[in-house]
């Protein structure tokens, strides 16, 4: 463990990527890693980047960070659960459908594949971009297929959150249906050279009039086009105000704190699970005891109220 933080800490992208995998895997050494990281966090600017999928967000984000190398600021990419590979590009190219590939010095971009367990995953992508954070990358995008509520909570993890939508069918109108509109702070209608792309702009603008008006941020639009990166600095421009915002307004600092929050709460409920777990299957034979809310010979709340008052009491004097 030593060995691999004294070569983080030299920025060795070989042990971030080891860091980041112990982390995603809860590999045992992973509190301990955390742990020792922890000091060094708290400088990254997290961008959660939400839209539907093929909306144009990783091209966004791609496009984005070729601005952000050109002066100097270095970017790390989470995409969690990309629906098509994070591809083409001048910048990032190719190589970027090959994991972890050194794409430039200052980028470095991490998929992780969680169909199906985005519970589990959920928990540790905060620790996954604790790691990016210790590494040193100024800004940090979390990119996620906006669909349920798994993504929002998520996306709660950002302090700034873009949403990307299209001209295409409906997308806006499926984002209010969504709550995705409630956590937007930017949003980008990408695709600008598709017809409709107008209709679209109006038709946010004039939910977020509505909605917004006794709010001290309103989400600013912008029109974007990857293909020729038309929009980007505008979009940018946006993203930062709403940095600056954050800072002025002390809703930054809430914001990282609630998250310490969380983490810390998320921690103790792990523990006490397990701990109610392991207290359990001292006294009870699981399987055994939904046989019988099989058979009907009891109801689950009754049992689970009974199990957890037998638990409870060799919980108790810990
Ligand atoms: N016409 C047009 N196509 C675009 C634009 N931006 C992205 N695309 C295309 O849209 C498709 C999806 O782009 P991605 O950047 O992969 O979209 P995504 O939202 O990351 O997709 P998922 O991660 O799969 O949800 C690709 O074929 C892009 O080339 C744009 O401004 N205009
Ligand atoms: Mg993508």
């Amino acid at each position: 463990m030593n060995d691999l933080i004294v070569s983080f800490l030299k920025g060795d992208r070989r042990a971030l990527a080891k860091a980041i995998s112990i982390v995603e895997n809860d590999y045992p050494q992973k509190r301990e890693l955390l742990q020792r990281l922890h000091c060094h966090t708290g400088d990254s600017y997290i961008i959660g980047v939400t839209g539907s999928p093929g909306a144009g967000k990783s091209s966004l984000i791609r496009s984005l960070t070729k601005k952000l190398r050109k002066i100097g600021i270095n970017v790390g990419i989470l995409a969690v659960d990309p629906s098509s590979p994070f591809s083409g590009g001048a910048i990032l190219g190719d190589r970027i459908r090959i994991q972890d590939r050194i794409i430039d010095e200052g980028v470095f971009m991490r998929s992780l594949a969680s169909r199906g367990s985005m519970g589990g995953l959920t928990k540790n992508i905060g620790g996954i971009l604790n790691v990016m954070d210790a590494f040193g990358y100024k800004v940090l995008f979390l990119e996620t297929v906006g669909v349920g509520q798994s993504e929002i909570d998520i996306m709660n993890i950002a302090h700034t959150v873009l949403v990307v939508l299209t001209p295409a069918g409906g997308d806006s109108i499926q984002a209010m249906k969504a709550g995705i509109m409630e956590i937007a702070d930017v949003f980008a209608i990408n695709k600008a050279d598709m017809p409709g792309a107008d209709k679209t702009f109006i038709e946010v603008s004039t939910v977020l009039d509505a909605g917004y008006i006794s709010s001290s941020w309103r989400p600013p639009l912008v029109k974007t086009m990857t293909v020729n990166d038309m929009g980007v600095d505008e979009l940018w421009q946006a993203i930062t105000t709403h940095y600056s915002y954050l800072k002025s307004s002390g809703k930054l600092k809430l914001i990282v704190k609630e998250r310490l929050k969380q983490e810390v709460v998320s921690l103790l409920v792990e523990r006490v699970k397990n701990m109610v777990l392991d207290a359990l299957s001292e006294r009870h034979d699981m399987e055994k005891e939904i046989t019988r809310v099989l058979a009907k010979e009891v109801d689950p709340y009754t049992l689970a109220e009974q199990m957890f008052n037998d638990s409870f009491t060799i919980v108790k004097p810990v």
